[in-house]
């Protein structure tokens, strides 16, 4: 027995050091609908990654005319000059500026009008090439029309990229493997309700170049978390070791009844990736850069070592590094704005569980007519208070302007959760509390956070109260 434990020792050692190597491409992927990042914040963001070992940039936001709708169309030559800083600077960083495309809106894949969009396309990249670009991507994603069926040709695609691909590496030596995302890119969407595989994702999966990257999104376009038998699966399906394409903190599904996007903040840490084979990384960001930093700054060190990452750890520090004196408000503010849900999407830890835990004990303790302490809520709302008012003094201008709605909001949020407690001790409804509660509700329209835990902590308490005078 006892020669065992050496070697056992051993292995432990040799599969911790293994899996703790960086995932080797990781980086983030600008890919949001709506306001782009700035050039200013992309350059800013060069320097971001090399401070925090992340090494690719993929530039793909939906809103750039030239990158998708109009992807036949070059660049005006001063998008041109700006996108060089960028290049120069990624270089000066250790980043790879990966240029991406989205031709699948219209592109044609055979006969002459194909032959005239491959020659448009490599008139694109050329002129990415001569301003020092050397890794592109071609992205096929979002191409279901309006009943969710999309009409793309899995071998079409993939022998489309094939080509690309020999054709770059014939033409420029130095240009490194291509980056996609296919059409069906969640796991769900690549099989049928039986499991069983559909005829797309097959096709591209059977044909498409083993050397190039394939980019998916876990179960679902915007999910919880990748397992290692999630992962492993779908690397199944593929026969080769994906890449991850990670929607979070990606916002821009968050829209209001007004419409409008990014009502509320991911302000959370990255969690729940898969350790083992991950080939590439690649986290989408919310269109405020400065407050992407905060799960940016945690999926770099994900990426950097992925078996031994700590998501709480690594939420904690990186507030500290990058709020310094007002981290500690800040980390009031975002444990009530981390956790996204709509229909069709869900990641992120839950928003300010422990509030939610105390609420949720004095509300059922009001609601069978028991007495309950209060010293701990209280103290949680006092400080909501506090915080939101440090960071609305003391925050830079800069990450002011991508939170002042929120913050106001999470202020206002605090005043009536204050009034609910008085409420419930005096088990009568503040006339106030409902006044309180439509202010926050014109608000929403911009500004949206904590719906399960301090939001819902006030409508829990009107609709009890509410019920108790109805009896
Ligand atoms: F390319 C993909 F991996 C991907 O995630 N594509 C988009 C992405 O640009 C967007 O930022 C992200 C989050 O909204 O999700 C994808 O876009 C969707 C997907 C949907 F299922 C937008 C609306 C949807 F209903």
């Amino acid at each position: 027995m006892k020669k065992f434990v050496p070697l056992i020792f051993s292995l432990i050692l040799f599969s911790s050091t293994s899996f703790a190597a960086p995932i080797p491409l990781r980086g983030v992927v600008e890919g949001f609908y709506g306001e782009t990042w700035t050039f200013e914040n992309r350059a800013d963001l060069m320097n971001f990654c090399r401070q925090h070992n992340l090494n690719a940039y993929i530039y793909a936001p939906k809103d750039d005319p030239y990158h998708r709708e109009k992807w036949r169309t070059p660049y005006p030559e001063e998008k041109i000059l700006e996108l060089q800083d960028l290049v120069d600077a990624a270089k000066e960083n250790g980043v790879r500026f990966i240029f991406a495309i989205s031709p699948g809106l219209d592109l044609n894949y055979s006969g002459k009008k194909g032959d005239e969009d491959f020659k448009l396309l490599l008139r694109k990249i050329d002129s990415m090439y001569n301003i020092g670009v050397r890794n592109f991507a071609i992205f096929f994603d979002d191409l279901k029309d309006s009943k969710g069926k999309h009409h793309e040709d899995g071998k079409q695609q993939a022998n489309f990229l094939n080509k690309l691909q020999s054709t770059l590496r014939e033409r420029y030596r130095d240009v490194e493997t291509l980056i996609t995302v296919p059409t069906e890119y969640y796991r769900l969407d690549m099989v049928n309700g039986r499991g069983k595989v559909n005829s797309y994702t097959e096709d591209f999966a059977a044909n498409l170049d083993k050397k190039i990257i394939v980019l998916y999104t876990g179960e679902g376009v915007v999910c919880a978390g990748i397992s290692e038998e999630d992962f492993q699966a779908a690397n199944k399906i593929y026969g080769r070791d994906l890449g991850i394409w990670w929607n979070y903190p990606v916002n821009d599904y968050s829209l209001t009844a007004g419409g409008k996007r990014n009502a509320k903040l991911a302000l959370g840490a990255i969690e729940k990736l898969p350790a083992q084979n991950v080939q590439a990384i690649f986290f989408n960001p919310m269109s405020q850069y400065q407050l992407s930093k905060i799960a940016l700054a945690t999926g770099a060190e994900y990426a950097n070592a992925p078996a031994v990452y700590d998501a709480e750890i690594s939420w904690n520090k990186n507030i500290e590094l990058q709020f310094g004196k007002v981290a500690d408000a800040m980390k009031i503010f975002a444990i009530h704005s981390r956790h996204m849900e709509n229909n069709w999407a869900k990641c992120g830890a839950d928003d300010a569980p422990e509030f939610a835990l105390e609420a949720q004990y004095i509300i059922s303790s009001a609601r069978a007519g028991r007495s309950f302490n209060s010293t701990e809520i209280s103290a949680m709302i006092d400080n909501m208070e506090i915080a939101a008012d440090i960071l609305l003094e003391n925050l830079t201008p800069e990450i002011l302007a991508e939170c002042k709605p929120q913050l106001e909001q999470f202020k206002r949020i605090a005043q009536a959760d204050r009034l609910a407690l008085k409420s419930l001790q005096n088990k009568k409804l503040d006339p106030q509390l409902k006044n309180l509660r439509e202010e926050i509700s014109k608000y929403e329209s911009t500004a949206i956070l904590s719906e399960k835990a301090a939001l819902k902590f006030i409508d829990d308490t009107i609709n009890l109260l509410d019920a108790k005078n109805k009896r």
